[in-house]
């Protein structure tokens, strides 16, 4: 009879301390799991065990980087750069290249264009030419609000001229809406983005609206340093969204093309991002 209360009450103890790791542990597991974040970069580069090209596209979540199987290596050609990215659905993106390419499926593929992928095949989901985008510029980044009616927000490399915007500039946002045209979305200049700064790729967060966005070259926003691979929210002011080396990233890379697959696995009201 001792024998079995005193196990008990071992078994009692262990179950207490279990329990009391267990409270300590989850603020850190809830409020530790950030976003997953689905990235590209302007040059290929070496990361622990993986090996991303500049035309991959790498998904960091919770602390760990992959090559991203939506966008599986080797659908594209090696020579071509994945500069913008978007998401049409749950297995399906939308891209964009920095040079004209020809891709399986659409031929020739410009840089101002956006291609489609589903897992399978890749369609020219949007002519920029066709739109009214001048030849001579390049579609750096992109973020897609509707699939239909097409709508979304991208950005340029180059300042250009566009219908019914007038001159736009390399770190502002524009939307084009099918039917409608173009209409600026983010004056990149009038809240605070140095004009000489370009825009290289940005999202637009699920849960709240911001943008997520980042710079081709290190520069200040709102009196911080920024790195080129690093994420900075904007929603009035800037600050860190994803820091690159402090989460592992060679200090030699750019990111040049992101979109947020998901805010987290908890409700958005369990969330800490600033
Ligand atoms: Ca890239
Ligand atoms: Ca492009
Ligand atoms: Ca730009
Ligand atoms: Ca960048």
């Amino acid at each position: 009879m001792d024998i079995n209360k005193n196990v008990v009450q071992s078994l009692s103890n262990i179950l207490s301390v279990i329990f009391v790791i267990c409270l300590l542990f989850l603020p850190i597991g809830i409020f530790g799991q950030g976003p997953d974040i689905l990235f590209s970069t302007d040059e290929d580069f070496f990361l622990l065990t993986i090996q991303p090209k500049d035309e991959n596209l790498v998904e960091y979540s919770a602390g760990d980087f992959a090559i991203s199987s939506l966008l599986p290596p080797g659908c594209l050609p090696p020579e071509v750069n994945v500069d913008a990215l978007g998401k049409l659905g749950l297995n399906e993106l939308a891209i964009s290249l920095d040079e004209d390419a020809v891709v399986g499926g659409i031929g020739l593929a410009a840089n101002e264009d956006i291609l489609s992928f589903n897992g399978f095949n890749f369609t020219l989901w949007w002519d920029g030419s066709a739109a009214g985008l001048p030849p001579e510029v390049n579609l750096d980044a992109l973020h897609i609000n509707s699939v239909s009616p097409k709508n979304f927000d991208f950005s340029l490399k180059e300042d250009a001229v566009l219908p019914g915007v007038g001159l736009v500039a390399d770190e502002d946002v524009i939307r084009y809406v099918e039917g409608i045209g173009f209409s600026m979305t983010l004056d990149g200049s009038s809240v605070g983005i140095p004009p000489e700064a370009d825009v290289d790729a940005f999202a637009i967060l699920p849960n709240t609206g911001n943008f997520v966005l980042s710079l081709e070259g290190a520069n200040f926003l709102g009196g911080n340093l920024y790195d080129d691979a690093d994420l900075i929210e904007y929603n009035g002011s800037f600050f860190m969204f994803f820091d690159a080396s402090l989460n592992g990233l060679p200090e030699e890379i750019n990111i040049n093309a992101v979109e947020i697959l998901s805010q987290t696995e908890v409700p958005f009201w369990m969330i800490i991002t600033h």
